[in-house]
């Protein structure tokens, strides 16, 4: 069976047998592989779950239904209109399942396709203000969320000591014989290892306590309307409980960068205070009525971690011969890493700058 009756079949399961299905690539994700689907008038997002990476599908379906339901019924409550285009919707298979396993053993979902939406990869600081509203208020909703504590999706997602111990065991094998000509830039990640654990420290003294968090901020990870209005959080793999450092933190490394996420001209990637300042703003505006003293004196920190620790699992990937990313092309993760720690080096030259802008913005 060739690829596209393939996708064709596995689209049937879900919304039945359909002669003009049309069915294109959609997207830039590392992870998973996604197509936008139309099929008589309806558009629909269809994925291939990376089974390898999330090892537990049902619970992950699991973990993005109890989110969406959750969600939904806030914005029912408050009345907001046009719920559909605020909210992701699953749609479950013909057996009213959450995903289909097929026969060559990959995993697929299906949700709709939020009609009139698109995101950004990189945006101005006043789409960043509305980010920012948007990933306060999504924290806000899930934290009263019933039952108990969501899937973790993938074990120890954000922790920076294990993410840590997993380099160095990657250094120590030097799987793909690549460690030579980048010894000097692990070097740079062992000097700055015992500052980045900081987070895991305060929450064994009780000092960081963990929320639910959406942990993949990335700039496109949210959908606007055609008015640049914010519509919807999506890419809902990986909400788990965690530091809000995360969500703070991994919006800037992605969206507060002059440059790209793979940019092989570090002279183009820096940090962009503007969106910096407009991220804190919008995000404290929903965030803190809830966040204690302690966070918020370590957002700013949390922006320097989140892109120390995509170095990291850059690195960490490609010192094991990229079986983690997709890459594009050989030495791909190699790109991303040194364009991380160039942004990380720019984030350190601002640092204080950027204490003074989230002071300012939390009024405390
Ligand atoms: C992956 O799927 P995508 O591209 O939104 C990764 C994130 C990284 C990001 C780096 C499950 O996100 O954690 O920050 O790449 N997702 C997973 O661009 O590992
Ligand atoms: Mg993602």
């Amino acid at each position: 069976m060739n690829e596209q009756n393939r996708l064709n079949l596995i689209v049937s399961h879900f919304i039945g047998e359909n002669e003009n299905l049309s069915i294109e690539p959609l997207g830039k994700g590392h992870i998973n592989d996604s197509f936008k689907v139309k099929s008589m008038g309806k558009e629909y997002v269809l994925q291939r779950i990376n089974h390898h990476i999330f090892q537990n599908v049902p619970e992950l379906q699991r973990n993005i239904c109890r989110v969406t339901g959750h969600i939904r019924n806030k914005l029912q409550e408050r009345g907001v209109a046009d719920i559909d285009r605020k909210v992701l919707t699953l749609v479950p298979t013909e057996e009213s399942a959450l995903f289909l396993k097929d026969n060559k053993g990959d995993y697929w979902r299906m949700m709709d396709f939020i009609a009139g939406s698109k995101s950004y990869d990189e945006i101005n600081p006043e789409l960043a203000f509305r980010a920012g509203q948007a990933f306060g208020e999504f924290q806000q909703m899930l934290a009263d969320l019933p039952g108990e504590p969501l899937f973790e999706t993938i074990p120890d997602f954000h922790n920076m000591e294990v993410r840590l111990h997993t380099f160095r065991a990657s250094v120590k094998a030097n799987k793909a014989g690549r460690l030579a000509q980048v010894a000097d830039l692990a070097n740079e990640i062992e000097l700055r290892a015992d500052e980045m654990c900081k987070a895991e420290r305060m929450h064994r003294e009780g000092l960081l306590p963990k929320r639910t968090n959406h942990c993949d901020t990335k700039v496109n990870n949210i959908l606007f309307d055609e008015k640049d209005r914010v519509l919807c959080v999506v890419d809902l793999d990986t909400v788990m409980p965690g530091y809000v450092l995360s969500d703070f933190g991994d919006f800037i490394r992605s969206g507060a960068n002059t440059g790209a996420e793979d940019d092989r001209n570090l002279d183009n990637v820096s940090v962009d205070l503007a969106i910096f300042e407009g991220y804190a703003k919008g995000y404290l505006q929903n965030a803190a009525s809830f966040l204690t003293d302690a966070e918020i004196g370590l957002l700013a920190f949390g922006a320097k971690l989140l892109t120390y620790m995509q170095t990291v699992r850059f690195f960490t990937d490609y010192l094991d011969g990229d079986t983690y990313y997709k890459i594009a092309y050989p030495d791909h993760n190699l790109v991303r890493t040194k364009a991380q720690f160039k942004l990380l080096q720019s984030l350190e030259e601002h640092f204080d700058e950027m204490q003074r802008i989230v002071r300012k913005a939390a009024g405390r």
